[in-house]
């Protein structure tokens, strides 16, 4: 519950607020001075969007855009937020009248806000007809989605729909109770009267991730029903989208400090870094909220921001995972302030990923990677290098191996990207830091090739077969060259671990 101190429930006065004049003198001697509350009448909002993938990011990025354009009297747009999986998050969320706050944090500066745009948070394995109903409904004008990149039941490498995968396997013989999202998506869906325009944002981060979406719900739709399939093609919109903003999981510190510049408990609580940006390709079924005067950016075109995104923030954020981990480097600021990691990750950004990126359109790409660097170098969030270092075998698909496919096909080496890559394969395979701790690796997909390297005899065989694991690194072959060079750089991290990997050049 969101309970101050003394036991005051903040969600009854936000449930009734008085006047506006009146609210903000209740909440403020309430909620912490500092916080802004939502200052419109949250009875009053409609749920035009609902939102799959209820998780943190979602609450600190897409939401609060959101919240601010409600606030500022547009009250169509309240969310639905659905938890696919997880039952913690929508009970909690349900707990306190789906109210929660979200903390800007760099060094000593901080800002508070509590979000009111959540109408209902609903757990989709035992609330699903609610789920589906809200899908169905005419007033729903847009569905956005955060489900992480393993959520879209796609094979990383060919960019298929994965007809193995459990959860598509068991909704293609029982459409109508499904538990995968492309499953609840068609669903729903399918439910939806006729003309009623709907429009899907995928907000995960995959390259060209709107078109993803389409091509995978497409492909599940045929399975099943045609003309479904032929509806989705032809009615429905599914705009790219880039999303940034860096949320890491609450921790007990995290939570305490939220609930001291509340003044209240907040048990679904975010602190995360003042920087956001959404950049949304200008293309909707129909309504939508004015995202653009909240800080978006609506554009013709999102796939030059998406490639310099996904390759400088993500690229560089899963070397210092895999980096951190195997140093026992447990946060990205702790990290950046080895002198070890933080150096190779400078180089590895400024010199091989930057030099891969075509900016998007007046982009000075120097200064975002400078800003990259000053962000992940915030002190005040504790950001830990394992939860990024989680589904490497979706993430590294999409980060990495463009830009060495590229490069290689070019006949360019990227002798740190290089470096990072068997950084990871030596992780996988190890399963230890370099001091010789064990490291927890959560990647459902990183079996199978953790076990390739394992059983091949030398560095050399084990650079091959990783390299030929189709499902990560694609059918198409790569040059004896360059696994020759990765063989040496495994070599290197089984003898003397990152230390002996960085100290050739
Ligand atoms: C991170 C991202 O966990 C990860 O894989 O790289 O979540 C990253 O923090 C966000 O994309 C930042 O926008």
């Amino acid at each position: 519950m969101l309970v101050d101190y003394h036991g005051t429930v903040v969600q009854k006065i936000l449930q009734n607020p008085p006047s506006q004049g009146a609210l903000s003198s209740v909440t403020a001697g309430c909620v912490g001075a500092q916080a802004i509350c939502p200052a419109y009448d949250r009875r009053q909002l409609a749920a035009g969007i609902v939102h799959l993938g209820l998780g943190a990011f979602h609450r600190a990025h897409q939401a609060v855009y959101t919240e601010q354009t409600v606030a500022s009297g547009d009250l169509r747009w309240g969310i639905i937020g659905v938890s696919l999986r997880d039952a913690r998050v929508p009970q909690t969320l349900a707990a306190q009248d789906c109210l929660y706050s979200v903390t800007e944090r760099h060094g000593d500066q901080a800002r508070t806000r509590v979000v009111g745009v959540l109408r209902a948070a609903l757990h989709a394995p035992t609330q699903l007809e609610p789920v589906l109903a809200a899908l169905g409904r005419r007033s729903t004008a847009v569905v956005t989605i955060t489900v992480t990149e393993k959520g879209y039941s796609q094979n990383p490498s060919s960019g298929e729909l994965d007809l193995n995968d459990a959860a598509v396997r068991h909704d293609l013989t029982q459409p109508r109770m499904p538990r995968s999202t492309l499953g609840v998506l068609a669903e729903g869906i399918r439910r939806r009267p006729s003309g009623a325009p709907l429009t899907v944002m995928c907000c995960d981060n995959m390259a060209a991730n709107g078109d993803t979406l389409r091509t995978l719900l497409a492909q599940y739709a045929r399975e099943t029903d045609a003309s479904l399939a032929r509806r989705i093609e032809s009615d429905i919109a599914f705009p790219n989208s880039m999303v940034d903003r860096i949320v890491p999981a609450a921790t007990a510190e995290s939570l305490e400090y939220a609930a001291e510049r509340l003044g209240l408990r907040d048990a679904a609580a975010i602190v995360c870094e003042p920087f956001t940006q959404w950049v949304i390709e200008d293309r909707f079924a129909g309504p939508r909220p004015a995202w653009e005067d909240t800080g978006a950016l609506l554009t013709g075109d999102v796939r030059p921001y998406q490639a310099m995104k996904l390759r400088l923030l993500n690229g560089a954020h899963s070397a210092i995972a895999y980096a951190g981990q195997l140093c026992g480097l447990e946060s990205v600021s702790d990290a950046m302030a080895d002198s070890l990691v933080g150096p190779f990750v400078r180089r590895l950004m400024l010199e091989d990923l930057c030099a891969t990126v075509a900016p998007p359109p007046g982009y000075d790409v120097q200064a975002y990677c400078r800003d990259l660097l000053r962000r992940f170098e915030n002190p005040a969030l504790a950001h830990r290098t394992q939860q990024i270092a989680m589904d490497g075998t979706q993430k590294v698909p999409v980060r990495w191996l463009p830009a060495l496919r590229e490069s290689l096909a070019a006949g360019i080496e990227r002798p740190l990207l290089e470096r990072a890559l068997a950084a990871w394969l030596h992780y996988l395979e190890r399963e230890r830091s370099d001091a010789g701790n064990a490291l927890h690796i959560s990647d459902p997909g990183a079996a199978a090739l953790a076990e390739r390297l394992r059983q091949a005899p030398s560095p050399q065989r084990a650079a091959a077969a990783a390299l030929a694991h189709a499902p990560v690194f694609g059918a198409e072959p790569y040059p004896p060259a360059f696994a020759a060079r990765i063989a040496r750089h495994l070599t290197r991290l089984r003898e003397g671990g990152m230390a002996a990997l960085l100290a050739h050049d």
